[in-house]
């Protein structure tokens, strides 16, 4: 959507580059701002928002509360915004950003319609020269990517992909204008996320939907509803209260989810009988996979979640056929991030609605007419694609920042991504990442999680600005420490389980190395050791008030 622009390049000098305008870039440059740091962000699509900006297909909506997925930073914006969902849908987070954006007067700061193609480190000034696809070229002496974990979009590489006369649509590229789905044959590929909110709305309208399947996803009722302006008055009253417990919660969530509790359970499925665990079932329905301690850590206990999911599920779809490819089999609950979905498996129940498993009946091609598969050829007037994102490290990489002695972080990172605190990596001074690997990031609320980050780099920075420092970089022991500790705690968790495929581990990019990347020791216990290494005068980093020789 980025159009290309009719502005004089940029050549300046900056404090700060920020890459990115969604929720962190936003708030960064807000907060770089109040420290008197001349800040510019540079962001590739027309508006501002990130996520709300891309994700436009029919359904999208957030599943932690918006509430709690809102910016804590200002008590005013607070208490001027009113949420009308529990769960708000895109346009009304979107909506949300254009509001935070002029409320703080943060577009003056903003280059739309503008993608960074390249950032190397110039070891003679200590700075970092930023270019841009706009010809831009500029200089800062920090630079923050703020390029999100789900922005770089994945689409198959299917034989005759751009054959199709159809339309095709990627659900994290929708277009503004919308896509004409009343009456039509829709396809969808994919069951992730992005798929399992939008079957529901796209079944709707079209004729007929038919979905393409690899792997079933294990998903829970969202519960969502609207909020009261009475519940919303409440809520205005205890914001205080509810943030704080937030930042104490290692998920930055305190409400509740998907139905279950969000307090730690302490019960074990093991001990119990058969007839307690149906009625279990019974009374929690798919929110019995939640609600024991052992399920998360034991093979055993997550193979009898794993069963009671599947009875569950086969309660509400009516067609046996169906709910056998939906049943997921032969993954543990608790490996991929977990969905959140309204009315997924009922919408199987319709008859214009099917499932079309993968496994069993791969795709060949995409023809012009539709798409092909091992049995035959389906006609289509729509094919969505709702395949994914090269997540976390993708669009770091794409843009493949050049540090000291001319090192690229696609030539560090050639087996994996390695960091201190998720926050900067060694031969990169003064590049600092917001909720990138290594950090709790997408296993929390990211708001809580970006709030942090963002708060952290720019105490940090003003820190710097207050003793004349020039550079920060991790020392290497830091990063490799680091990056032992990150791996240790994700074991024996089923997010590592051997038949464990998910984005977080990278198998969903063909080339990309199998490594766990985000932090999953807790944002309350991760936000402790951040705040102790900066109280201990940034322990693990290696800060210079001068140019370093080359
Ligand atoms: P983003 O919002 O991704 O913004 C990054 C921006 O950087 C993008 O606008 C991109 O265009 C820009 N950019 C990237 N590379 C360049 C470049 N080279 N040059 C210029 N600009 C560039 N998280 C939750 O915690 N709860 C939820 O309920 C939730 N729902 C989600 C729903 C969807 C559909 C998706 C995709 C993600 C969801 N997430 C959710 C995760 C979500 O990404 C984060 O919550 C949050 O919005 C991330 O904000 P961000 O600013 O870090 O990144
Ligand atoms: O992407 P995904 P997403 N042929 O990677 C399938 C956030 N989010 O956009 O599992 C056929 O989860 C792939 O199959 P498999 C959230 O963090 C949040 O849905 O790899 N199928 C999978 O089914 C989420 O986790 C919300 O076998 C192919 C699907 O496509 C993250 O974004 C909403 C394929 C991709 O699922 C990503 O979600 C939306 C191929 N070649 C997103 N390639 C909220 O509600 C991939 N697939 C908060």
């Amino acid at each position: 959507m980025g159009a290309t622009t009719n502005r004089p390049a940029l050549t300046g000098e900056y404090d700060v580059v920020v890459v990115g305008a969604g929720a962190a870039g936003m708030y960064m440059l807000h907060r770089l701002r109040g420290i008197g740091l001349r800040t510019i962000v540079f962001e590739a699509a027309d508006g501002v928002g990130g996520t709300w900006y891309w994700n436009r297909y029919p359904g999208a909506r957030c599943d932690v509360t918006s509430v709690e997925y809102s910016f804590s930073f200002s008590k005013e914006l607070e208490q001027e915004w009113n949420w009308s969902e529990l769960m708000a849908s895109q346009p009304e987070i979107e909506a949300y950003m254009n509001y935070v954006a002029d409320k703080f007067d943060l577009r003056r700061d903003i280059v739309l319609s503008t993608r960074v193609t390249s950032a190397a480190w110039d070891e003679s000034s200590d700075t970092w020269r930023v270019e841009t696809d706009q010809g831009d070229s500029i200089s800062a002496r920090f630079c923050v990517m703020a390029t999100g974990c789900l922005s770089v979009p994945l689409r198959p590489d299917y034989p005759g992909i751009d054959d199709f006369k159809g339309v095709s649509v990627q659900t994290s590229l929708w277009p503004k204008e919308g896509v004409d789905l009343n009456g039509k044959r829709v396809a969808v590929i994919g069951t992730g996320s992005s798929a399992i909110q939008a079957i529901p709305e796209i079944a709707k309208v079209a004729s007929q939907l038919i979905v393409f399947q690899r792997t079933p996803a294990y998903t829970w009722p969202a519960q969502n509803r609207p909020i009261t302006p009475e519940e919303m008055a409440e809520i205005k009253a205890h914001y205080d209260e509810l943030r704080e417990r937030q930042r104490n919660s290692p998920l930055g969530i305190v409400g509740r989810f998907g139905g279950a509790l969000l307090e730690p359970p302490t019960q074990n499925i093991l001990d119990l009988t058969e007839e307690e665990r149906l009625a279990a079932l019974e009374e929690y329905g798919f929110g019995v996979t939640r609600i024991f301690a052992d399920v998360p850590t034991n093979m055993e206990a997550n193979e009898i979640a794993r069963k009671l999911y599947g009875m569950h599920l086969r309660k509400i779809v009516k067609d046996p056929r169906k709910a056998e490819a939906l049943t997921p089999t032969d993954y543990p609950l608790g490996c991929k991030r977990p969905v959140i979905d309204s009315g997924y498996f009922e919408t199987f129940n319709l008859p214009h609605v099917d499932i079309v498993n993968l496994r069993k009946e791969p795709i060949v091609a995409i023809t012009e007419r539709g798409i092909r598969t091992s049995e035959k050829e389906y006609e289509f007037d729509v094919i969505v694609y709702a395949t994914g994102f090269d997540a976390m490290t993708g669009a770091l990489l794409n843009i493949n920042p050049r540090g000291r002695r001319g090192r690229t972080l696609q030539q560090k990172w050639a087996n994996g991504p390695r960091n201190y605190l998720g926050l900067m990596t060694v031969g990169f001074p003064n590049m600092f990442t917001i909720t990138g690997p290594g950090s709790p990031s997408v296993l929390s609320n990211m708001l809580v999680s970006i709030e942090q980050h963002v708060d952290w780099i720019t105490d940090c920075l003003a820190y710097m600005t207050s003793k004349g420092l020039a550079t920060i970089e991790p020392t290497q022991e830091a990063e490799d420490a680091w990056v032992e500790e990150v791996n240790n705690v994700a074991q024996g968790t089923m997010y590592v389980a051997p038949s464990c495929n998910s984005w977080y581990l990278g198998v969903n990019v063909p080339g990309k190395v199998r490594q766990f990347m985000p932090y999953i020791g807790g944002l309350d216990r991760y936000r402790q050791r951040c705040d102790e290494v900066a109280a201990n005068g940034y322990e693990g980093f290696e800060l210079r008030g001068s140019p370093v020789p080359a």
